[in-house]
């Protein structure tokens, strides 16, 4: 429990044998419940996760890969079953510093948000951030901001926190399975009229690999065109607004 909010964890975690134990033991005690998605890896991801034994854990397995977004969904959808009133997401390559974890709940407490995530580009080490991923993150945001109506600033952050209502109020079937699943899902708020917060977290650059190729940029350009505009479709639900000066996403009622 952090701040009287059962907080749940999800961990995609593809190949992340090596990375994922060291991860899982930097986890805060507060933390209620952890649920890492393996995704068909064939390195002993699984079972390296196991082994921390931590009795908070549980693994899901995907019997084959289905991509980092599906298994977020599935690690949603697990975190739902149980009690939790928020639910976190965080990297099986431990580059999320879980020291910013109270931050990105602290909005979800004050009831000043629905769903929160990270800003790499915002944090005073923004330049540990190689400079085509920054650049790239730039781009990518000023056109998932043009197509969401929402403030984004580093739309690719996959450091994120959910109160439980909304994840359920979100058609999470529909969320798109690879990379490119958080634009989709900032457009499946926006449609939703979601309350959508940034805040500062680290970037952390160590010995990790990624998946990400630079032609992904294509791919994710597709899934934020297929939901051009969802967040100015007229007859969406109407939230109450966001404090002014925040890093909020544009309310409905200030439009
Ligand atoms: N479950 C699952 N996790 C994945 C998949 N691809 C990537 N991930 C995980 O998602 C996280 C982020 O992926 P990564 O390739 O490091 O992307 P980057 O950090 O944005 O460059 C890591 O924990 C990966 O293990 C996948 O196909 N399935
Ligand atoms: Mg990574």
């Amino acid at each position: 429990m952090h701040r009287g909010l059962a907080v749940a964890v999800v961990v995609p975690a593809y190949g992340e044998a090596r990375l994922l134990p060291r991860m899982l033991r930097r986890l805060p005690a507060w933390v209620d419940a952890v649920y890492v998605v393996d995704d068909a890896s064939d390195d002993g991801t699984a079972e390296a996760a196991l082994a921390v034994g931590d009795p908070r854990l549980r693994v899901v397995r995907h019997s084959v890969n289905r991509g980092v977004g599906a298994a977020i969904a599935t690690g949603y959808a697990a975190a739902l079953a149980a009690p939790a009133d928020v639910v976190a997401v965080m990297a099986g390559d431990d580059q999320m510093d879980p020291g910013d974890l109270p931050s990105l709940l602290a909005p979800l407490a004050d009831g000043r948000a629905d769903h929160v995530k990270g800003d790499r580009l915002a944090h005073p080490e923004a330049r540990r951030m190689p400079l085509a991923r920054r650049a790239g993150t730039r781009f990518l945001a000023g056109v998932t901001r043009a197509a969401t109506g929402l403030r984004v600033h580093d739309s690719q952050c996959g450091y994120t926190a959910t109160t439980a209502a909304c994840l359920r109020a979100l058609p999470l079937d529909d969320l798109w399975p690879r990379y490119g699943y958080p634009n989709d899902l900032l457009a499946l708020l926006a449609r939703g009229g979601f309350r959508v917060a940034e805040v500062p977290v680290r970037p952390v650059y160590a010995d990790e690999a990624s998946g990400l190729r630079p032609w992904h940029v294509v791919t994710i350009l597709a899934v934020i065109a297929r939901r051009w505009g969802a967040g100015r479709a007229p007859g969406r639900p109407r939230r109450a607004g966001a404090p002014a000066g925040a890093r909020f996403g544009r309310s409905p009622l200030a439009e």
